[in-house]
């Protein structure tokens, strides 16, 4: 197992969209084991693999209290989705920024897991937004990108001079 890097705006690897998986080998398992470590370590609820360099279509997610209930979301599909929630959401891409965003209340998704298996999940609240940001960064979108301009333009700015602060 490892830790990776995980990315930070503006880095512009996190504006690439993700491919489907399409071998449920070994190292796709070996991803998804990294994948997990690296989100705990964050610590994060959820992590997409865009964020770590990979442009495949990998979710990992554990909204559990006790960190000890991975879902892993390989292909995912958003099946329907209706209501509107509105939640405060932070990005481990963007560190230190935490804005609210209009998603959809209940979603249900289609995905397969590391082993290939067909399922679908059923969720509301902070799972059902945690899975809908999970699946923008696979898109290429980070969730700052539906924010007003002007506080774009301030969260650039301010993670341009974190760049700078870690040179
Ligand atoms: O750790 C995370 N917390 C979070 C809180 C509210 C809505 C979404 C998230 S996902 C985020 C981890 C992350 O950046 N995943 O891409
Ligand atoms: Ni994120």
């Amino acid at each position: 197992m490892a830790i990776m890097k995980i990315l930070q705006y503006p880095d512009e690897r996190l504006h690439l969209v993700a491919s489907r998986v399409d071998a449920f080998d070994e190292g796709l398992k070996t991803t998804v084991a990294d994948m997990l470590e690296t989100m705990y370590a964050a610590p994060g609820i959820g992590l997409a693999a865009t964020q770590v360099g990979i442009q495949k279509q990998i979710i990992v997610i554990d909204i559990s209290e006790n960190r000890d209930d991975p879902i892993v979301l390989v292909n995912p599909e958003i099946v329907s989705k209706n209501g509107k929630s509105t939640l405060e959401e932070g990005c481990l891409s963007v560190p230190g920024i935490y804005e609210t965003v209009d998603r959809a209340e209940n979603i249900e998704v289609r995905a397969v897991d590391e082993n290939g298996r067909d399922f679908e999940i059923r969720a509301h609240g902070l799972l059902s937004v945690c899975i809908q940001h999970e699946i923008d960064h696979l898109k290429g979108r980070v969730f700052i990108e539906y924010l007003s301009r002007l506080k774009q333009t301030r969260i650039l700015a301010k993670m341009k001079k974190l760049a700078r602060e870690r040179m």
